[in-house]
């Protein structure tokens, strides 16, 4: 079965196909044109936007993903902003560490809304996938992308870039989020819905 997946983001591509090898799933990039304007105020209003944009160029079973990271001390920020918080991946890490820096509380967590929208254009399913963890003081690692350097993991003293891509595919927002649509999947053909 094919998916498309409702990004522009070519590491998603790749770390939602490592997760779904070996369940005759394989998500693809939208047809040209696909260039949505992310307008929401929550991951679940722009995860829906990106959907349905998909969905309108493709009609087929569609997918989209809208994550960011929240840190507690900057009230939630950079949150749906996350990949428009500076201009480049790492001048978006070297904001943050700037903004956080002489802050004791580095409490954030990395979230992601998926949303399924089916062939006939409806939303079959909505779910969200949370992975909790802190701001490091400085960057380390060189897996992932985005914020992983400085994401420091709960209970532990590695940052998700410090994790084989197989580690972080077992604990990140993004694969609780897609092990809820899977298990959607799975239960939807089993009915032959
Ligand atoms: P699309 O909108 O085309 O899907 P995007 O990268 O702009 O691509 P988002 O609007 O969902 O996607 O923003 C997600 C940003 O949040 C992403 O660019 C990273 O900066 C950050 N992010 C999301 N998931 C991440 C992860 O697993 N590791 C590190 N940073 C992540």
């Amino acid at each position: 079965m094919k998916i498309v997946l409702a990004t522009s983001n070519p590491n998603k591509v790749r770390e939602i196909n490592e997760m779904v090898q070996g369940t005759g799933i394989e998500f693809i990039l939208p047809p040209e044109g696909f260039d949505p304007v992310e307008d929401g105020e929550t991951f679940e209003d722009n995860s829906l936007i990106k959907a349905r944009a998909a969905w309108e160029i493709s009609h087929t079973w569609t997918l989209a993903d809208d994550s960011g990271l929240c840190i507690d001390a900057l009230d939630g920020a950079p949150g749906i902003y996350s990949a428009r918080y500076a201009e480049t991946p790492q001048k978006r890490i070297d904001r943050v560490l700037e903004e956080m820096s002489g802050i004791k509380n580095r409490t954030a967590h990395f979230e992601c809304c998926m949303t399924l929208i089916n062939p006939a254009g409806g939303v079959e399913k909505v779910v969200q996938g949370v992975c909790e963890g802190s701001i490091a003081l400085k960057q380390s690692g060189i897996h992932g992308f985005g914020y992983d350097p400085i994401f420091l993991l709960k209970d532990s003293d590695k940052t998700m870039a410090e994790l084989e891509d197989d580690e972080k595919n077992k604990i990140s927002h993004r694969s609780k989020a897609l092990a809820g649509i899977l298990k959607y999947l799975s239960t939807a053909a089993k009915q032959s819905i």
